[in-house]
Parts: C-alpha cells; sequence; structure tokens
C-alpha cells in the first residue's frame, strides 16, 4: 500500500517536473538603463521568483547600479539626500552594483504581490530620471 502510493507520488512529482508550467515558471524581466531611465519589459510580474536581468545600456562610460525598494510611493516622489534616494527608509529587496557599460548581471528575488520602484542611486541619478515603478500581480 505505502510503496503504491509511494510510486504515484514519485510519477506525479516527475510530471510536474517536465510539463510545461507556464504560469508557474521562474520569470525574467528584461530592464535596460540607459542616461536617464530605467526601462523594464515587462513592467509586471506575478507574484514569486522573479529573475531581473539588467544591462547597462547608457551611451556614456558610467557606472550604473540596480535597486528594488517595496513602495507604494510613486517612483518619481521619493526622498531624496544629497542626491541620493534614501534607501533607508524603504524595505530593500535587493540590488546589483557596479554594472559597467554595456555588462549584464542578474537579480532573482522572491516577490510578494504590491507595488516596488526600480533606481539606480548611484549619485544624481535618479534625480536624471533613473527611476520607474513595478507592479507584482498575486
Ligand atoms: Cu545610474
Amino acid at each position: 500500500m505505502m510503496d503504491r502510493l509511494h510510486t504515484a507520488f514519485v510519477l506525479a512529482t516527475l510530471a510536474l517536473g517536465v510539463a510545461p508550467l507556464s504560469g508557474h515558471a521562474d520569470k525574467t524581466i528584461h530592464v535596460k538603463l540607459t542616461d536617464n531611465a530605467i526601462e523594464p519589459d515587462p513592467r509586471t510580474a506575478n507574484a514569486g521568483r522573479v529573475t531581473f536581468e539588467v544591462n547597462n545600456a547608457a551611451n556614456g562610460n558610467t557606472e550604473h547600479e540596480f535597486v528594488v525598494l517595496r513602495t507604494d510611493r510613486d517612483d518619481g516622489h521619493l526622498p531624496v539626500h544629497k542626491g541620493q534616494v534614501t534607501e533607508s527608509r524603504f524595505k530593500k529587496m535587493g540590488e546589483v552594483e557596479d554594472l559597467e557599460h554595456g555588462s549584464t548581471k542578474r537579480l532573482s528575488l522572491k516577490l510578494a504581490p504590491g507595488r516596488y520602484v526600480l533606481i539606480c542611486n548611484r549619485p544624481g541619478h535618479y534625480e536624471m530620471g533613473m527611476h520607474t515603478s513595478f507592479v507584482v500581480a498575486r
């Protein structure tokens, strides 16, 4: 009896492993950093594991970074001190730093439903427009 249950369990697990679970698959968001913008594609994801693939596509030779904050605030109205968003005021989900010109880095996060903002917090870059909103649905 136990053997049959165990076999059924193993078979079910194997079936799950090969089935195209599009609704549950990891979601990759392609993020383009430019000199004055952050452009995620797409701009939303379902809750769960979300992988941001961040590319520094800016023209200049400037290094950029990518920070994910959890907040209901408008991405254009975050508190700024000396050219940098005050990250300590928010729940920081994760970041990738030191993105050289042309390079790509990945950031994989487990995100709950809600509103987030994506910023580059190199001094002055937020104020130059490197921010956008990101929504995680159920
Ligand atoms: Cu930047």
